[in-house]
């Protein structure tokens, strides 16, 4: 099958809104994806793209903004979210954490009055301590994660969006918070004035981010919070100007439906910063990195909008991940979509 070639990315160059016509199809073993993630909604379409795309084909770059100095660990829960996810271990209540976890360490740490707020499983604390003895060696968080997850049996490529240290802050009514701060400790109730990251000015996306960027025949923006998981990942140096450059199908699927976010605070982030919580609002935010635009089918009404309005191609479909099968539908539905002419 005659892959198309990555096009060289030449900054500035006004990438074409229509598809390309080299475009491979789903069903090529050769179709690279690379995708874009964040937390528990984006790992549950990585897990159905995982179902479908050989390791070789399927790169997952991780925001990891949320990362945070936790009891003297480094903590890294969006790798872990994905980890866990593609390993079928995550705790399928909540997304993140371990399946059948013990909470012992948490007790004992409760009787000492110590932090609880942000709650460890004994199993998970395993990864905490071992990427924290091993950033301590110096080894980079890339290799860590390799490292971690091959340990785990996954092996669709799960890399951290830079090894830089790279920090969502949340200016809030209450004052500016650490992301898991805002998210967790006070459960996303803060009202939200600004969002920044700290330290991506000087963060650059390891070379292995940018290599996949580069080679991927699609890139995909799953369901993930557009401000505080993919925003970190685009606001890296160049990375933008990468995925305006790019000639080959890049979709985004959307996080909003019926103008509710699936989990977490995306709607009330959209509102609290002044902006209309539709699936539109996600659209027009990275349209000039897009080619397409994935709608839950109760959002059809703004298929025209996303279509002419920001001339994406749009797909409608049910968006909503409730099962398994739903994960691997809505994986597959989103790699035809790629895939058409
Ligand atoms: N989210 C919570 O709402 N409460 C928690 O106690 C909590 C603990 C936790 C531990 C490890 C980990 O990897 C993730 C954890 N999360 C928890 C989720 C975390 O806040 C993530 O940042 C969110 O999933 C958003 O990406």
């Amino acid at each position: 099958m005659n892959e198309p070639t990555s096009p060289s990315l030449i900054p500035g160059q006004t990438p074409s809104q229509t598809l390309p016509a080299n475009k491979p199809s789903v069903g090529d073993s050769g179709v690279k994806v690379t995708a874009l993630l964040g937390g528990v909604g984006g790992a549950k379409l990585a897990w159905g793209l995982a179902q479908l795309l050989p390791p070789q084909h399927l790169t997952l770059i991780v925001n990891t903004a949320d990362d945070f100095e936790h009891l003297g660990l480094h903590i890294s829960p969006d790798l872990d979210t994905v980890m866990y996810t593609l390993a079928n271990l995550a705790n399928p209540q909540t997304g993140w954490g371990i399946r059948d976890e013990s909470w012992n360490m948490m007790a004992m740490l409760g009787r000492y009055a110590g932090p609880t707020w942000f709650r460890l499983g004994d199993g998970d604390l395993a990864t905490h301590l071992l990427r924290s003895s091993w950033l301590h060696e110096g080894f980079p968080l890339t290799w860590i994660t390799r490292e971690l997850c091959k340990l785990l049996g996954v092996r669709h490529t799960v890399l951290p969006m830079t090894d830089a240290p790279v920090r969502t802050v949340v200016d809030t009514d209450e004052g500016s918070l650490s992301f898991q701060e805002y998210f967790v400790r006070h459960q996303w109730q803060p009202i939200v004035r600004s969002i920044h990251f700290k330290g991506i000015e000087s963060a650059q996306p390891t070379q292995e981010v940018v290599a996949s960027l580069r080679a991927a025949d699609v890139i995909l923006f799953c369901p993930s919070n557009p401000f505080v998981s993919l925003d970190p990942i685009l606001a890296l140096p160049a990375i933008r100007r990468m995925l305006a450059a790019s000639r080959v199908p890049r979709v985004a699927v959307s996080p909003i439906v019926a103008g509710q976010a699936i989990k977490g605070p995306t709607a009330k982030i959209m509102r609290e910063l002044g902006l209309e919580i539709s699936p539109v609002t996600v659209a027009q935010r990275y349209r000039d990195l897009l080619t397409g635009f994935v709608l839950d089918r109760q959002d059809e009404a703004m298929r025209a909008t996303v279509a002419t309005e920001l001339g994406l191609h749009p797909l409608v479909t049910d968006t909503v991940m409730q099962s398994d099968a739903a994960r691997i539908q809505l994986a597959r539905q989103v790699l035809e979509f790629a895939a058409q002419p």
